[in-house]
C-alpha cells in the first residue's frame, strides 16, 4: 500500500483543493491529509480561517480522495509524520516548489500543479462585486 501525504489549511475549501487531492491520492493508495490548525494558521501562517479546524477536518473527511486528517500544528512536524505514518510520497502543490526538498531523504517529494484559476482570496474578492 502507497501512502501518501499533504498538507494545508483548505479554507475555504474549493475546487482546486479537490483537483490537488485527487491527483495526490492518485499517486498511491491512501492518502494523509494534515490539516493546519486554528493556532498554527494564526500564530504561524497569518491565516485566520473561515471554519474552524474540527468543521475544516468534517469537509475534508467527507471527501473520498482522503482516508486520514491529522493536525498540522507546526513547520518541524513533516519529517516525524512520513516516519510515524509509514508515508512513502510528500505531495504539495507547486506554490511550494522547493520548500520541502529537504523530504527528500524520508521520502519522494512531488510538486503538483495549483488549479491557476481559483483561491480563497479571489472567491471573497468576487463576492464582494
Ligand atoms: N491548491 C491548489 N490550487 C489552488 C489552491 C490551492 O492546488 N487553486 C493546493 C495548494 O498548493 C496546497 C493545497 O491545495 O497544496 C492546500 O492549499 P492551502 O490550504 O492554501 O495550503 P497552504 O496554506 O499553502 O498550507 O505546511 C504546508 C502548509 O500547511 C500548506
Amino acid at each position: 500500500m502507497k501512502r501518501i501525504i499533504t498538507y494545508g489549511t483548505f479554507d475555504l475549501l474549493h475546487y482546486g483543493h479537490i483537483n490537488l487531492l485527487r491527483r495526490a491520492k492518485q499517486q498511491g493508495d491512501y492518502l494523509v491529509v494534515a490539516l493546519s490548525t486554528d493556532k498554527f494558521n494564526k500564530d504561524s501562517k497569518d491565516k485566520v480561517c473561515y471554519f474552524s479546524y474540527e468543521k475544516r477536518k468534517a469537509l475534508l473527511e467527507a471527501i473520498r480522495f482522503v482516508d486520514l486528517v491529522i493536525p498540522e500544528d507546526n513547520w518541524e512536524q513533516k519529517s516525524t509524520d512520513i516516519e510515524l505514518y509509514h508515508i512513502d510520497k510528500f505531495v504539495m502543490g507547486d506554490d511550494w516548489v522547493g520548500h520541502f526538498d529537504f523530504l527528500k531523504e524520508h521520502c519522494e517529494v512531488v510538486y503538483l500543479a495549483r488549479t491557476p484559476e481559483i483561491s480563497t482570496t479571489k472567491i471573497k474578492a468576487d463576492m464582494k462585486k
